[in-house]
């Protein structure tokens, strides 16, 4: 283990929900900024009331990482209300693209695009948010022939329960025992990041059977912070399990699914949340993700570290405790 790893990589400002990539030879990491303020905690998720986004970069995994201050403010995106939440990032055609979540001027969540020549911004918002874009946690794959994929989705605070009939109900029911579990959304990019090619779709994760997850299964459904990762030609679904607290994932042979799920990535962390990306840097595989250890277990103010990932030849990822060195 370096010296950097499983630390807090900035310790000026409180950082969440890391998605990292490598981009010209260089380590980005797209966070959300979490607020120095103490806030009640409540299941909408009201105590994570980010304004702006500050982008973290590393010339090595094992080197300093700086922070590139002012990326984008709520202040600057003329459709959004309030709530900048997990953003992450992708390079096309040599623009660098900011994915973000935030609630629109009627408090429900959409997808936004903002634009940048430099991979730490500042970012241009587009004028408003991605049409047919809902809930939370967007992560970008550019696949290998050049598609663009966008895999998002949160429950609770997140919103994804309240578009099962399709438009937004606030009272909608969430599915619980025996019924099926809520997947994470499935949308491709045009290739100008203007907008979705299609509407989004949802995503099956099945058990070993083929059967789906269920609602109950709180140890393996999925809750929210989807990430996307190949290897060997097969795709990789993470996310976190939310209530159980845990980072799993599940396998499949194309983009869209059906995935199957395999295993645990991460036990949990101190805080409530969990939340990572997935990132090959020089031939090694490296988990982003958070947790509460340097604010003393406030659930709010975050900070992003990160560990080695062994992934076996099959695929296989082998199990972090995060607390064991
Ligand atoms: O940071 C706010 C929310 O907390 C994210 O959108 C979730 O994934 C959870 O980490």
């Amino acid at each position: 283990m370096n010296d950097n790893e499983r630390k807090p990589l900035v310790t000026n400002i409180f950082t969440a929900d890391p998605s990292a990539h490598v981009f010209d030879g260089k380590i980005y990491i797209y966070p959300s900024h979490d607020m120095d303020i103490d806030h009640e905690e409540d299941d909408d998720g009201e105590q994570y009331c980010m304004e702006d986004y500050h982008i973290l970069s590393m010339d090595t995994i094992d080197g300093p990482c700086k922070d590139n201050g002012l990326a984008l403010h709520q202040d600057d995106i003329p459709w959004v209300g309030r709530q900048l939440w997990a953003p992450d990032a992708v390079k096309v055609n040599g623009k660098y693209y900011l994915v973000f979540p935030a609630k629109d001027k009627d408090d429900v969540f959409r997808i936004g695009v903002a634009e940048s020549d430099s991979p730490v911004g500042p970012f241009k918002p587009q004028d408003n948010y991605i049409e047919g874009s809902y809930s939370i946690d967007p992560a970008v794959l550019l696949d290998d022939d050049g598609r663009i994929y966008c895999y998002n989705g949160g429950l609770w605070g997140g919103q994804l329960e309240m578009w099962q009939s399709g438009s937004f109900n606030p009272d909608e029911h969430r599915p619980e025992g025996d019924e099926k579990a809520l997947g994470p959304l499935f949308a491709e990019f045009k290739q100008d990041m203007t907008g979705f090619v299609a509407a989004p779709k949802m995503i099956d994760i099945l058990d070993e059977n083929g059967e789906p997850i269920k609602a109950g299964d709180e140890d393996r459904r999925y809750f929210e912070g989807p990430w996307m990762h190949k290897f060997n030609g097969k795709y990789y679904l993470s996310y976190s399990t939310g209530t159980t607290h845990y980072l799993c994932y599940a396998e499949g042979d194309k983009p869209d699914g059906p995935f199957t799920y395999k295993g645990r990535i991460m036990e949990p962390v101190i805080g409530w949340t969990t939340h990572h990306s997935i990132v090959e840097i020089n031939g090694e595989w490296y988990l982003f993700y958070h947790d509460s250890e340097f604010s003393g277990g406030a659930s709010n103010k975050r900070s992003v570290k990160y560990t080695k990932l062994n992934i076996a030849e099959d695929g296989t990822i082998e199990t972090i405790h995060p607390y064991d060195h």
